[in-house]
């Protein structure tokens, strides 16, 4: 009688916020990346993606993909790579192991959900992806490691890679042509520093105008700034950044942060067209986090900004009060952060 048996695995995966960013792709097939990043990993009981894999032989013959409830085209070559190579290790496995049961070719069935607001800058494609490769991972009961696995998850979305870590998390750009020396790395967990705090501004839920992949691939064919950014000015603060990590200097940490997202935020600036991911709110926020930093006569408080115009916001626990309730009473009460088309949410680094 035929195997019409459900084979099923759930997992989930964290949102990662990065502090040196990734902008730039050395090869936009496999998303191998012109710099190397770094990021911090949020609490999963804050921002995740909850996905579950399935595969059957009683189930319609094309794999199929469920985000937030609604269907997803899977047919893009990001996830087609992501499909792939699990699919081709776990035959490797089946051909090892003649008692494994023979699911690598049946279809595929992936349901994803997440608990905050997808496409919008914040790092949805990240906890997505991450998600997505562990939980077929876990259903194909691959032996790869988190390091195996996170290239596989670049390959879905770059910054995916450093979501299969927890706490502060490096992605090597590498310089492999094939892409083998590019995937993540963890430079401490969370315990190493677990006074790290994240207050996340959601200003806009609303979709980006332009996505990641265009804007990154029109900022490296046009932005003169954009050489220097990725072949000078990154290199120098990955260094920086790890020993600020390292040493929990949070001075270093939040300085570096602040002048990460600047300089990324003025290559696309630099890009043409210009593009904006930052608004009046998120130029507010800045301001906010200076006269913080001024009242406290040290970094307190570093902003962050990705592809939107959503602000997050680092601190340690023991700044909570001035820099949470600073921000709640400076800007809480205005239009944009509170209310129905904002909110502030807090975050542990997981
Ligand atoms: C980052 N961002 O390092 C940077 C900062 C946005 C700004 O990674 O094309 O969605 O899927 O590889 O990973 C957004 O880019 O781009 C991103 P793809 P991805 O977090």
């Amino acid at each position: 009688m035929a195997d019409t048996k459900i084979y099923r695995a759930s997992t989930t995966a964290p949102v990662n916020i990065a502090v040196i960013k990734y902008w730039g792709k050395r090869d936009p097939k496999l998303n191998l990346p012109t710099n190397s990043s770094l990021s911090v990993t949020l609490a999963q009981s804050d921002l995740r993606t909850h996905t579950t894999a399935s595969c059957s032989s009683s189930y319609p013959s094309s794999d199929s993909l469920l985000l937030n409830g609604q269907d997803q085209d899977v047919s893009g070559a990001r996830t087609q790579a992501c499909f792939r190579e699990l699919r081709s290790l776990r035959k490797q496995l089946e051909d090892q192991d003649s008692s494994l049961s023979k699911i690598a070719d049946l279809p595929l069935k992936i349901v994803s959900e997440n608990n905050f607001p997808t496409a919008a800058g914040l790092a949805s494609s990240a906890a997505g992806f991450a998600a997505l490769v562990r939980a077929i991972a876990n259903l194909y009961e691959l032996k790869q490691d988190e390091t195996e696995l996170s290239r596989i998850a670049r390959q879905g979305s770059g910054s995916a890679c450093r979501s299969l870590f927890g706490g502060y998390v490096g992605w090597n750009a590498g310089t492999q042509a094939d892409g083998s020396d590019s995937m993540a790395y963890q430079v401490a967990p969370a315990s190493h520093w677990p006074q790290m705090r994240a207050l996340i501004l959601v200003v806009s839920a609303a979709k980006k105008g332009v996505s990641s992949t265009t804007g990154m691939q029109t900022t490296v064919a046009t932005s003169s700034l954009f050489p220097a950014r990725a072949n000078e000015t990154v290199p120098r603060r990955m260094k920086e950044m790890e020993k600020a990590i390292q040493e929990r200097d949070f001075e270093t940490f939040g300085k570096v942060t602040m002048m990460d997202s600047n300089s990324f935020h003025a290559t696309c600036l630099d890009t043409y067209p210009p593009i904006f991911y930052m608004n009046d709110v998120s130029r507010a926020a800045i301001k906010v986090v200076e006269t913080i930093n001024a009242a406290a006569g040290k970094t307190i408080a570093a902003y962050t900004f990705d592809a939107g115009p959503n602000a997050v916001i680092y601190y340690l626990e023991e700044s909570e009060k001035e820099v949470v309730g600073l921000f709640k009473a400076a800007i809480g009460d205005k239009e944009g952060w509170t209310g129905t088309r904002g909110r502030a949410v807090e975050a542990n680094i997981a």
